[in-house]
């Protein structure tokens, strides 16, 4: 009886909370906000994956994998990081490898070590369908008690930018000797780019202070956002071999001995900079038609510096070419919260925020929330809301997979996780059932395609001895 109370209860406080939810008038568009996920330790990198799951880094230590349609996650790495993930070093960026279905690995930068001295690692994983293992080590950079960087992109050459920050050692950024205060470019096995601009290095572009965001725009366009000092925070174009200036140059060559050394040094100046300093970090570009308001621009996120003063979403709307900006909008400074980065919703349009509180280095609440464009959102028939169901699994005979919705005539192919191709062939009812016997022990995943979109889903055989 006492259960049965509690139950009604909490589904009718759940009721309550679905009609009552907090929205947002972006022009002509009205976007509804969630909490997706709470309680989670210190996020610092969010991102949409392969996979259909949103991915977080926290700088604690942890990688969490996010239904998107309910918040439930899993922790599926975890690593002691310097001093505890209770300052700027921690766990950091993370990308995942482009050739997903056929391997899937991540990409993940942190620092570990004694308290405030440590090394930096770019690291690579597999991911088995559980958890991230097998770590490789692909990097070592010096790690500080402030200015680690770091975010990763995968470009469209399949080469990884990480930007590495000066360690608070500002004299290294305009040394080609150091990695530090750089924007670093890798091939995917760890090995040096024959086209780097520099030969035999790893430096791609310089003179950088302490980048911590990074996206791909349109036309291949590779924008950075970089934290200044006091005053400056940049806005740059990512080109290859270019000097960003730091620390002879700030924001722009618009001082005498500044414009020196430009001239100099062929400085790059940036696209736009903000005095005094906002606290610049993660961005996205955005050109989803689910906010028409927002197309062509770049979500950024806004810390607003050690007090939160600033913080915010900024919206940076983009000149035709992509090369300049023509206006920034402000968004979500009414919560008072730092905002760490921005993820975006491939079939919904949806924006993902991070918040992390009030106060550098970030001290919580740490939440979550999607901004989402109902209107939009409850017409598409994207395959994230096609929810696959595997069992038994883990299986050993033979598996069943059922959809939600009508799925008759998607091609279907299953992987195992080295990337041999098990089975493949179209589904002709309403369920797909395989036999499993004769596939060794391990873990597997299912890609589907279909005319609504890409669905994947893993699954585990276990054989017998
Ligand atoms: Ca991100
Ligand atoms: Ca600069
Ligand atoms: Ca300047």
């Amino acid at each position: 009886m006492k259960l049965k109370s509690i139950l009604l209860g909490a589904i009718t406080a759940a009721s309550v909370a679905a009609t009552a939810q907090p929205t947002w008038e972006i022009g002509s568009t009205t976007l509804t906000e969630y909490d997706l996920v709470t309680g989670m330790q210190l996020p610092w990198e969010i991102l949409w994956g392969p996979d259909d799951h949103l991915w977080m880094t926290s700088r604690k230590g942890e990688v969490l994998r996010i239904d998107p349609a309910t918040g439930d996650y899993t922790t599926v790495l975890e690593k002691n990081v310097m001093n505890g993930g209770n300052g700027e070093p921690g766990m950091l960026g993370m990308a995942m490898h482009p050739d997903w279905e056929t391997t899937p690995k991540v990409f993940v930068v942190y620092c570990a070590g004694s308290s405030w001295n440590g090394q930096e690692y770019l690291s690579v994983f597999d991911w088995d369908g559980t958890e991230l293992v097998n770590e490789e080590i692909l990097l070592t950079l010096d790690a500080g008690g402030i200015h680690n960087g770091s975010r990763l992109l995968v470009l469209p050459d399949n080469t990884l930018l990480m930007t590495a920050g000066d360690v608070g050692a500002s004299s290294l950024s305009q040394s080609l000797n150091s990695l530090q205060g750089k924007t670093l470019r890798l091939n995917l096995d760890g090995s040096i780019p024959a086209d780097n601009p520099f030969p035999d290095s790893y430096i791609y572009t310089f003179g950088n202070r302490n980048s911590q965001g990074l996206a791909l725009g349109p036309n291949g366009i590779i924008y950075a956002s970089e934290h200044g000092q006091n005053s400056n925070d940049e806005f740059n174009i990512i080109e290859a071999g270019g000097n960003y200036g730091w620390p002879q140059v700030e924001g722009y060559c618009n001082t005498a001995s500044e414009q020196n050394f430009c001239e100099e040094n062929d400085v790059v100046e940036p696209i736009k900079a903000w005095t005094p300093c906002i606290a610049v970090n993660g961005i996205e570009y955005y050109n989803h038609e689910a906010i028409p308001e927002w197309q062509h621009s770049v979500l950024l996120s806004v810390l607003g510096g050690l007090g939160a003063q600033y913080e915010r979403l900024s919206v940076l709307h983009l000149s035709e070419d992509g090369l300049s900006i023509t206006s920034e909008d402000q968004y979500f400074s009414s919560f008072n919260q730092r905002i760490r980065d921005v993820a975006i919703n491939p079939y919904t349009g949806s924006v993902y925020v991070a918040f992390n509180g009030t106060s550098y280095p970030g001290n919580g609440p740490n939440i979550i929330k999607e901004f989402r464009n109902e209107a939009f959102a409850s017409s598409v028939e994207g395959p994230e809301y096609l929810q696959a169901v595997a069992y038994p699994n883990p299986c050993s005979e033979s598996i069943r997979f059922d959809w939600d919705g009508n799925l008759q005539g998607a091609e279907f192919t299953v992987f195992s996780f080295s990337g041999q191709t098990i089975a493949r062939g179209t589904i002709n009812d309403a369920f797909l059932q395989l036999e499993t016997s004769e596939w060794p022990t391990g873990s597997y995943f299912i890609r589907l395609d279909h005319a609504k979109g890409m669905r994947t889903t893993t699954f585990q055989v276990v054989q017998g001895e």
